[in-house]
């Protein structure tokens, strides 16, 4: 009787951790039938004023015939300068209507961009750049997420597609210490304005003059050292 019971329960466990892992199996199908949309900003960490660029990519995992997003950021960190079209509609040469969106860089927003391949039965299976967002990072210890905002992405049909889950990413301006632009502020930084003691030049010329005094000194050292990350 006792044996009978085991032999239940263990069979029970391993029903349920067959199951588990069946579930589990489900998922990873399923996740691999979405298309993913993704927002990737070219560094993590940028300097005060320097350009960059911020690529919205699909990865389609069914045909696709046209795609559209808002996008938000933080207006502080981030100006957007223009928004280009990508590869991703173009790569089978046929024609296509982009449209750029309009940018509220007060707000922190890019709203209504819109890509669209055009002609009967035209579509893109491969995965591309949708779009080339140039930007400006602009003041020093500001970070900025990129948030994609009502994302359709449609099928030859015009039937939305689903989707995975949008990748969050985040960019930050480096703080007016971390003057290798990595992300903290240490040793490195103040080895950087160390090999520019003794320069001069019109106040804050080279950023290593932190206190703009028109001299790279031991001041500017010690004011980097006290804000050590
Ligand atoms: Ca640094
Ligand atoms: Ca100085």
């Amino acid at each position: 009787m006792r044996g009978t019971i085991l032999a239940v329960s263990a069979a029970i466990i391993w029903f349920v951790m067959l199951a588990a892992i069946a579930a589990g199996n489900i998922r990873e199908v399923n996740n691999m039938a979405n298309t993913t949309v993704s927002v990737t900003p070219s560094a993590p960490v940028l300097a005060a004023g320097a350009p960059f660029t911020v690529t919205v990519a699909i990865a389609p995992a069914v045909a696709i015939a046209g795609a559209q997003f808002d996008l938000s950021f933080n207006p502080k960190a981030v100006q957007i300068v223009s928004v280009v079209e990508g590869n991703l509609f173009k790569q089978g040469g046929a024609p296509t209507y982009f449209m750029p969106g309009t940018i509220d860089n007060v707000n922190g927003t890019l709203k209504a961009v819109v890509g669209v391949v055009e002609g009967a039965g035209q579509s893109v299976s491969t995965p591309g750049t949708m779009v080339t967002i140039n930007c400006t990072a602009v003041t020093a210890g500001q970070t900025s997420a990129f948030n994609l905002l009502n994302v359709i992405v449609g099928n030859p049909s015009g039937v939305a597609v689903p989707l995975a889950s949008f990748n969050i990413t985040q960019m930050g301006v480096a703080s007016v210490w971390d003057l290798n632009f990595d992300g903290v502020v240490n040793q490195a930084d103040v080895q950087i304005a160390a090999g520019h003691l003794g320069q001069t030049g019109t106040p804050g010329w080279i950023p290593s003059d932190i206190n703009k005094d028109g001299i790279i000194s031991v001041l500017d050292l010690i004011l980097i050292g006290q804000n050590f990350t």
